[in-house]
């Protein structure tokens, strides 16, 4: 089998050059209103500490701490559905939850300080929303994430209803790493102050779904659904998939027309939906990581039962929720730098433009990035710094994202879905909550304002938050 490094960019024309399809994909069904289903999904989660087999099928016991017995929930909500989250904290340290990328109300974005106060050691928190888009999303904690998000602290929420035509199957697919010892299942360290100036800590145990390389039957011939979320605190991977044909069918949880997959770049905190065919009877798909040199097995698809009769494979677009789209014209344009705070050099922006970076922050040592020359003071939440800028409800904004270090930056904004207006992996124009900057790029995301609210704006490299690059807006 050929495995090749492949270019990780697709022009947007690429999109519909489909080998092997005879058909185009049909054009995407209208976009679908909220209507509330009068349905509660109610969970109790605990968090703990849980003693895990890492990985899952025979590893060491890992003293993880996770929300539920099971060590991975994955919570599946009808789009309409009400989620009702008790989330009890068993651990020695404060906590709150965060639902990356669900556009909830203000009080239960789950940041400490920002929003709510956070669950103390014994305490309790109720989250009770209406999650307003279909998609693939996830939760995680917004305190002292680095430990705890790389202790195993995170879950899936799935919104349903998105699909005009049904998968076979609909399968999750989870990557993160472990930062521990193969051998004894110890922790080997979540950060030091060299990895968070730098690319980050990386963990020696890579995982899907918290096994090594784990086969996953599929109906033989059949038409798969595979949500595969990045939720490593640093990994950015490069994922292909052999064996079987495939499209990107949604980013973020936000559908789009379908793109074949050569390649896709997912960094921490990013999704992406594939709709694929699945290999025959006995046969496997692989889905790998070609960010290294050697490229990485992650997952292996293998068909089962007898194989189905499907016509050819033509991946159908989601039905999309419908988002208030901004008005370009008339938007009020903000940027944002993203930069390390030890570097003083000038940045030359595509368009000739020079950004002088002449003078270098006010350093201490556990600060290496920021955002506009402004570093959070802390690695808590605790100390506010003032807002990096303040937003009219109802109105339209474009953001212009600027990475001014050397090293990848996914910058994820709370409380808001953004179109990302630049020409990237997909089309422009698709909707997203994390975009992902490689050095010294640029792009732009625009989003019309209608979540009123404190929201937190920040890298998705855990490392790069906590040691500044974060910061917060206000709509209001
Ligand atoms: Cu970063």
């Amino acid at each position: 089998m050929h495995i090749g490094r492949r270019s990780f960019l697709l022009g947007a024309g690429a999109a519909l050059a489909w080998a092997g399809a005879p058909a185009p994909a049909r054009t995407a069904p209208a976009a679908a209103a909220l209507v509330e289903t009068g349905r509660i999904v109610e969970r109790h989660l605990v968090a703990a500490e849980r003693p895990v087999r890492v990985p899952r099928d025979g590893g060491p016991t890992v003293q993880t701490w996770t929300f539920d017995d099971d060590p991975l929930p994955v919570i599946r909500l009808q789009r309409g559905d009400r989620l009702r989250v008790r989330v009890e904290n068993r651990l020695a340290q404060l906590l709150s939850i965060h639902w990356h990328g669900i556009r909830v109300p203000n009080a239960m974005d789950g940041v400490p300080y920002l929003t709510q106060d956070p669950v103390p050691p014994g305490g309790s928190f109720a989250y009770d929303f209406v999650p307003p888009d279909t998609g693939t999303f996830f939760f995680h904690t917004h305190c002292n994430t680095i430990e705890q998000l790389g202790r195993g602290l995170v879950g899936v929420v799935i919104v349903e209803g998105d699909e005009a035509e049904p998968h076979d199957a609909d399968l999750v697919c989870v990557l993160r790493d472990w930062r521990i010892d193969p051998a004894t299942g110890a922790f080997t360290g979540f950060t030091s102050q060299a990895a968070a100036a730098r690319a980050g800590t990386f963990g020696a145990v890579r995982t899907a779904n918290d096994r090594v390389e784990p086969v996953m039957e599929v109906p033989a011939g059949g038409n798969v659904r595979l949500r595969i979320l990045n939720v490593d605190p640093t990994r950015i991977a490069e994922l292909g998939l052999e064996g079987a044909p495939a499209a990107v069918i949604a980013v973020d949880g936000n559908g789009l027309p379908p793109v074949l997959l050569e390649s896709w770049r997912l960094g921490p905190a990013m999704r992406i939906d594939l709709s694929l065919r699945a290999p025959g009877p006995g046969e496997e798909a692989v889905l790998y990581d070609y960010f290294s040199a050697e490229p990485v097995p992650l997952l292996r698809l293998r068909g089962a039962g007898a194989a189905r009769a499907r016509g050819p494979f033509q991946p159908q677009p989601l039905i999309a929720s419908d988002f208030a789209v901004p008005e370009i014209e008339k938007a009020e344009t903000f940027r944002l730098t993203f930069q390390a705070t030890a570097v003083a050099s000038d940045l030359v922006l595509p368009d000739g433009q020079v950004l002088r970076f002449a003078d270098s922050l006010c350093l201490s040592s556990a600060t290496h990035w920021a955002i506009n020359r402004k570093t959070w003071p802390e690695a808590g939440h605790q100390q506010l710094p003032p807002a990096l800028f303040q937003l009219e409800k109802g109105r339209s904004y474009v953001i212009e994202l600027v990475n001014a270090s050397q090293f990848q930056h996914p910058i994820h904004l709370h409380g808001v879905t953004f179109q990302v207006l630049d020409p990237r992996q997909g089309a422009p124009g698709q909707r997203a909550d994390t975009v992902l900057l490689g050095p010294r790029d640029r792009t732009r995301i625009a989003f019309v304002a209608d979540n009123p609210g404190d929201w937190m704006l920040h890298c998705h490299i855990i490392e790069h938050q906590e040691t500044g690059m974060m910061g917060w807006f206000r709509v209001a």
